[in-house]
């Protein structure tokens, strides 16, 4: 054989290489999230559904060998990037890092998922009508950070104080500092506007692009925006606040999400969201829901209607959404000491899951 055809043929067996290599790449799995990020021992429901995603992460057969941790089911749904394993935390289990193993033929991943001891710090301490409630939007009330104003890498990258429609760089610890200023006006709580991050465009509203300055699109129910200073940022302004004798109310928004966020983009299933066969804005009348005579279809566009085309609306009677939903409040009250929540667009959500989230 001459070197030509022997070259041909190497080349040949190259190309076919690179083809048939793909799929079997794409067939490996990987583990990129797991929501909740972790969970407490000594909790009073002992039940947590952990949300596991990440490529063919839903076709790994999963395990978790930890004392008084038990896998009691794993649950998969229409896209094969998703695992939702219901887990059991005994009394007993002590906090440690629990190991979770997703076996496929040959392949084996581990993941870590942290269970820690409860904070004792003051959480959930409740607000009643003796209570004056100052509301502030953290983008707008005190910039105590300025390297944080914006990043380059978000899908908005601006922040400019001379445009009223954009960012201005206000941020978590620019409240701490201003937080004599709220309890001398006779305040016992502060509102903020949803504080999780926002990774959203700039979107063209009424002819003018606005920011999501305001909070109320998240892309990440577990990660507070890092233009307002991050988790920890959170963490230090609720406990300067309990220092100053403030509660804090968070903002919670079950209704929708925002179109950037990750699990839209890659949605665990179609009945995820509410879908429609065109697009479909809420009407944002309360008369078909109030009125026991409403039609059942006006009904429908009030709740399953999209608050504006980018805030797509979940489908609460999903189980899984409902779970994630629920289980994301009870962790922000945990983890970050939450006394009160103020629930966005209330009447655009699915009562029976209000109901049983409040
Ligand atoms: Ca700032
Ligand atoms: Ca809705």
């Amino acid at each position: 054989m001459s070197d030509q055809p022997m070259k041909r043929i190497i080349f040949t067996l190259f190309i076919l290489l690179v083809i048939i290599t793909p799929p079997t790449l794409a067939q490996s799995a990987q583990i990129q999230r797991i929501n909740p990020t972790n969970w407490w021992v000594g909790m009073k429901d002992p039940k947590v559904q952990l949300l596991v995603y990440g490529p063919n992460a839903g076709t790994l057969t999963y395990t978790i060998n930890y004392a008084g941790v038990k896998l009691v089911k794993a649950h998969t749904v229409e896209n094969p990037n998703y695992a939702f394993l219901d887990l059991v935390i005994a009394p007993t289990a002590k906090a440690g890092t629990v190991q979770l193993t997703g076996k496929r033929g040959s392949q084996t991943l581990t993941q870590p998922f942290d269970l820690k001891v409860r904070d004792k710090s003051p959480k959930g301490q409740g607000v009643t009508s003796a209570d004056f409630i100052y509301l502030a939007i953290p983008d707008r009330f005190a910039n105590g950070d300025p390297t944080n104003d914006k990043f380059a890498d978000m899908a908005d990258p601006n922040a400019d104080r001379a445009n009223p429609f954009y960012r201005h760089g206000g941020d978590l610890a620019g409240g701490e500092q201003h937080l004599d200023y709220v309890k001398d006006l006779g305040a016992t709580a502060i509102w903020l506007t949803p504080v999780l991050e926002n990774n959203q465009p700039l979107t063209n509203e009424g002819g003018v692009m606005r920011s999501a300055y305001h909070g109320y699109g998240f892309t990440d129910h577990y990660a507070v925006d890092k233009r307002l200073g991050g988790n920890e940022a959170y963490k230090s302004f609720v406990k300067k606040a309990h220092g100053a004798g403030l509660k804090v109310v968070q903002d919670a928004v079950y209704n929708h999400a925002g179109i950037n966020h990750w699990f839209i983009k890659d949605m665990p299933s179609k009945d995820w969201l509410h879908q429609w066969p065109t697009y479909t804005n809420t009407s944002y009348k309360y008369q078909p829901i109030t009125d026991p005579h409403g039609a059942e279809s006006d009904r429908r566009v009030t709740l399953d209607g999209w608050f504006v085309p980018f805030l797509p609306d979940l489908n609460q009677s999903n189980p899984y959404v409902a779970n994630f939903l629920i289980q994301y409040a009870i962790w922000s009250v945990e983890n970050f000491g939450v006394d009160a929540w103020r629930v966005d667009t209330y009447m655009y959500n699915d009562q029976p899951f209000m109901n049983r989230c409040n």
